[in-house]
C-alpha cells in the first residue's frame, strides 16, 4: 500500500513540475512538516518540522533534528529563514533526534515557542523577534506528563486572555498557561475521545484509539465558534475537526476536511486567517524522493459555510494568485522562491541565508514580479561560485525557457562565504511577470551561490 501511495505522488509531483504551474508543495529546497502558521504585521511566519534528506537511510524512520521558518507577504513567494530552533536549545534535552511538530505565538511583543522533543516531553523557547535567536527560559521541560505522547503542542489564546496549551497523542490534553507563557496552573486535563467528540474511527482500533482522533491538535475560533483540526485515524491519516461553543469542550465531531490522499502516513493541520481570506496548511510527500519520512507542507485556500462547517478540501496544485506582487527595485533575497529544481538554502555567518544550485539548468522563479512602475534596464545580485569560468546565470521571463533578458556570469570568489556584487545590463521589462533565474555549467559540486537580487531602473 505504501509503494502505491509513493508511486502516486511521484506521478502527481512530475506532471506539476511538467506542466510548471504548481506551487505546492510550498518549500521545495527541504523535506518540511507540521505545518505552523502564525500572522504577524502582514506577514505569515511558517514553522515546520524537517525531514532530513536522508531520513529512514537506516531503517530507523523519522530524522528530525531541528525546525525551520518560512515567511510569505503574498502567499506565493516564500522566504527560507532556515533553523529557527533545534534540540540543542534545550540543555536538557537528552536526545539527537525527535524534533517534532512545534508553534509559535506571540504574546505582548514575545514569541513563545513550543517545541515536542518526542520521547522527552515538550519544552519552551522565547525570542523577542519571530525570526529568534530563541533562548530556554526555564531550562527544563514544560509538560512531562507521559513524555512519549506529549507530542504535537498548540496554542490558543482567549477573548479573556487566557492562554490554553493542547497536545497529545493518542490522548488529547490540555492545561492553562500563566500569563507569562512558560508555566501552567491547575492539573493536566484529558479530552473525554468520545465518537460524539471524534467520530468513530474505521478500520483497525483499540481501547487507546477508538475514536478519529490521532494526534496533530490544531485551535481556531470562527465567529464565536471554536475548531479543533487533528490529523485522524486510522493510519494513513486524513485530517478532521471538531466544533464547540467553548475552548475547553464538549467538542462534537463535524466530518473530515482533508481525506487521505498525497502519499504521506501522517498529515497535520494548520489554520489561519490572512489579508480576508483563509488558509489550510498540511503536509504529503510529493517532491521527488518524498515520503512518510521525507515529506513536503502545502497549502490551500479554505472555505466555510454560512452555518460555520469547512469545505471539504483535496490536495491540490496549490495558491496560484498572489496576493500582492513583488517589488524588483528593492533587495529581495535569493531564498524568495515560488517554485525551485535543483536548489538547495545554506547558511553562513557573511549573509545569512542564501542557496545554492546542485546542477546545470537548476532553476528558482519568483511569482508575479511587478515591472509596471519604471521598466527596469539594470540587474544586481549578490553571487560567486567556486568554480573557474563557464557558471552563469540566465533571467528569464515567465518560463524557464521564456525571453531571455540577462545573463549573469558567475565571478569565481574562491569559497561560499566570499561574495561579489554584479551589476549587467538588461532588456527592458515592463508589465508584471514571473522571474526565473537560471543556473548554468557543468561541475561536480554546487554551481554557484546566490544571496540576493535587484533591479535599477
Ligand atoms: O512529524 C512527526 C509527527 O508526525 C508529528 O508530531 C505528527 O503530528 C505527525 O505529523
Amino acid at each position: 500500500m505504501k509503494h502505491t501511495y509513493k508511486l502516486i505522488a511521484t506521478l502527481i509531483a512530475i506532471l506539476n513540475y511538467s506542466i510548471g504551474k504548481a506551487q505546492n508543495p510550498i518549500v521545495q529546497t527541504n523535506y518540511t512538516a507540521d505545518p505552523a502558521p502564525m500572522v504577524h504585521n502582514g506577514t505569515v511566519f511558517l514553522y515546520t518540522s524537517h525531514d532530513e534528506d536522508d531520513a529512514n537511510a537506516d531503517g530507523k524512520g523519522f530524522k528530525m533534528l531541528n525546525w525551520l521558518l518560512y515567511t510569505s507577504t503574498d502567499m506565493v513567494n516564500w522566504t527560507d529563514h532556515g533553523i529557527v530552533a533545534s534540540l540543542k536549545d534545550f540543555s536538557w534535552a537528552n536526545q539527537d533526534n525527535g524534533a517534532w511538530a512545534v508553534q509559535c505565538i506571540e504574546r505582548n511583543g514575545k514569541f513563545y515557542l513550543y517545541c515536542p522533543l518526542h520521547g522527552g516531553g515538550i519544552g519552551v523557547l522565547v525570542s523577542d523577534s519571530p525570526y529568534g535567536p530563541f533562548k530556554d527560559p526555564i531550562g527544563e521541560k514544560l509538560i512531562n506528563y507521559h513524555p512519549w505522547n506529549d507530542i504535537d503542542p498548540t496554542l490558543f489564546i482567549d477573548e479573556d486572555g487566557q492562554a490554553y496549551l493542547y497536545w497529545g497523542n493518542p490522548g488529547l490534553f490540555y492545561v492553562k498557561l500563566n500569563e507569562d507563557m512558560i508555566s501552567y496552573s491547575g492539573e493536566v486535563q484529558q479530552i473525554p475521545n468520545t465518537i460524539e467528540s471524534f467520530g468513530k474511527r474505521e478500520g483497525e482500533k483499540n481501547d487507546i484509539r477508538p475514536t478519529t482522533y490521532e494526534e496533530g491538535p490544531w485551535l481556531y475560533k470562527r465567529n464565536s465558534l471554536y475548531y479543533l483540526f487533528f490529523g485522524a485515524g486510522p493510519i494513513p491519516e486524513h485530517i478532521g475537526y471538531s466544533t464547540s461553543k467553548s475552548i475547553t469542550g464538549p467538542w462534537k465531531y463535524q466530518g473530515v476536511v482533508m481525506p487521505t490522499q498525497g502519499g504521506s502516513f501522517t498529515n497535520h493541520p494548520g489554520i489561519i486567517d490572512f489579508k480576508g481570506k483563509s488558509y489550510f496548511f498540511y503536509h504529503n510527500s510529493a517532491l521527488p524522493g518524498g515520503g512518510g519520512f521525507t515529506r513536503s507542507v502545502c497549502v490551500e485556500e479554505a472555505k466555510f459555510n454560512k452555518d460555520g462547517s469547512i469545505v471539504q478540501m483535496n490536495m491540490t496544485e496549490g495558491i496560484k494568485k498572489s496576493l500582492s506582487p513583488l517589488n524588483p527595485y528593492v533587495k529581495t533575497e535569493a531564498e524568495t522562491i515560488a517554485w525551485s529544481e535543483g536548489v538547495k538554502s545554506m547558511n553562513d555567518n557573511v549573509v545569512g541565508n542564501f542557496i545554492t544550485a546542485k546542477y546545470n539548468d537548476a532553476f528558482i522563479k519568483v511569482k508575479e514580479v511587478d515591472f509596471r512602475k519604471k521598466g527596469a534596464s539594470k540587474f544586481t545580485a549578490r553571487i560567486g561560485t567556486t568554480h573557474n569560468g563557464n557558471i552563469s546565470m540566465e533571467i528569464r521571463l515567465d518560463t524557464k525557457d521564456g525571453e531571455l533578458i540577462g545573463t549573469v556570469n558567475v565571478p569565481m570568489t574562491e569559497d561560499n562565504d566570499q561574495w561579489a556584487l554584479q551589476t549587467i545590463d538588461v532588456k527592458k521589462v515592463s508589465g508584471i511577470h514571473d522571474l526565473y533565474f537560471v543556473f548554468k555549467g557543468e561541475a561536480d559540486t554546487d554551481l554557484l551561490y546566490f544571496d540576493y537580487w535587484k533591479f535599477l531602473k
